[in-house]
């Protein structure tokens, strides 16, 4: 695990993103830990998130031109990414974003920022559980003419999503893109090992990661 990825997990855990407990998530599954990013809800948070993703995509090395972030939760997520590849990595790209409601006047159609058609487009997401999420995002680059490059997210949570595989891998196989991600469930545990305080929580996430992770 590099530095900023354990930055990143202290700095989720000091703003109540990563919070440990008892949660259902929209798969149905009931996970120990839950990951909201919504929680990075100032002006200081989004910046400094905006750079974590800046700085997973320059490692990455995907090439494309245009940052797309699904609504709701993407649409800042894309914002502070395009501004922090701008200020800390000198690249400015376009962004863009869809809205949910069909909208028949004004810019009309669904997205909203830079043109989409013809360009390579990088998916920004916050989090990847069973991977129906990324589907839907997908869908929407190719209806703009687009062509799928990656996906950046915060959190692999590494679980399996329809068959064997995690979710990140089958979507990495039925797109033909990679994705990338700031940090995932074994940097979570590793976080944890070692902390008294959190050995229970670090228990629940074994037994989670054991019921429904991959091995990777
Ligand atoms: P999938 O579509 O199953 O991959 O779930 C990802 C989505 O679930 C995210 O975009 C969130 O809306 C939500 N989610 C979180 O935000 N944080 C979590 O820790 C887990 C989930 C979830 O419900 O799986």
């Amino acid at each position: 695990m590099k530095d900023y990825q354990n930055e990143f997990i202290e700095f989720a855990i000091e703003k109540g993103v990563l919070r440990f407990g008892e949660f259902t998530l929209k798969s149905g599954r009931v996970s120990p830990y839950f990951f909201n990013s919504g929680l990075f809800n100032s002006g200081a948070s989004l910046a400094r998130l905006g750079r974590f993703y800046a700085h997973a995509i320059s490692d990455s090395g995907i090439a494309f031109e245009v940052l797309f972030g699904p609504a709701y939760k993407g649409i800042p997520l894309v914002a502070a990414t395009a501004i922090a590849l701008m200020e800390q990595h000198g690249r400015d790209v376009g962004y863009a974003f869809n809205r949910k409601e069909v909208k028949d006047h004004g810019e009309g159609g669904n997205v909203v920022g830079a043109p989409l058609e013809g360009q390579r487009v990088l998916i920004v997401d916050d989090v990847i559980s069973a991977g129906t999420s990324v589907q839907e995002s997908v869908t929407i680059i190719h209806a703009a003419g687009a062509i799928p490059a990656g996906v950046v997210i915060s959190l692999d949570r590494q679980e399996r999503g329809q068959g064997k595989q995690s979710a990140v891998q089958e979507v990495e196989a039925q797109h033909g893109i990679p994705v990338v991600s700031i940090t995932r469930l074994d940097h979570l545990i590793w976080h944890l090992e070692g902390k008294p305080a959190m050995e229970k929580h670090l228990n629940q996430m074994q037994a989670y990661k054991k019921q429904y992770g991959v091995e990777t």
